[in-house]
């Protein structure tokens, strides 16, 4: 049986930029930029996974808003599933709580400045244009 596992990512948007998180662990990770997020848990909706995971990792209150299309292969059996997603007034700003020791918020012209884990490239091109910018490097 080959179950696939959704890992959701956030392309946490604000002011006409993207969050981007810095991975602490594990080792073959730690070092490459990813868009934060997690695996979806039996039984949860994405879109609640993304605004749990958004939650115990930065500490911020989100809204998952749309998934950008597509499935981007992990290592099996994840695959990786990316929605847009604002904060909420009032959420605290992100922090690096857990798995992540940098965050940065990104514009469109410094997107490809920081080194994204492979996988989350596709994701991370797919969502530059809800950034409101033409993707001239994508
Ligand atoms: N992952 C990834 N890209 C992301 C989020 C997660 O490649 N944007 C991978 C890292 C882990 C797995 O998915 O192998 C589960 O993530 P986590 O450890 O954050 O739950």
């Amino acid at each position: 049986m080959t179950e696939r596992i959704v890992v959701v990512g956030a392309a946490l948007l604000d002011g006409g930029r993207l969050l981007a998180a810095r991975r602490s662990a594990p080792p073959e990770l730690a070092g490459r930029w990813e868009l934060p997020g997690g695996k979806v848990e039996p039984g949860e909706r994405p879109e609640a996974a993304l605004v749990r995971e958004l939650r115990e990792e930065l500490g911020v209150e989100a809204e998952a808003v749309e998934r950008i299309p597509g499935s981007w292969p992990l290592r099996p059996p994840y695959e990786l599933h990316v929605w847009t997603a604002h904060l909420r007034p009032g959420s605290a700003a992100p922090a690096p709580l857990e798995d992540h020791d940098e965050l940065r918020w990104l514009t469109p012209s410094d997107i490809w400045t920081v080194p994204w884990l492979d996988q989350d490239v596709p994701a991370v091109r797919a969502a530059l244009p809800r950034l409101g910018a033409a993707s001239p490097d994508a």
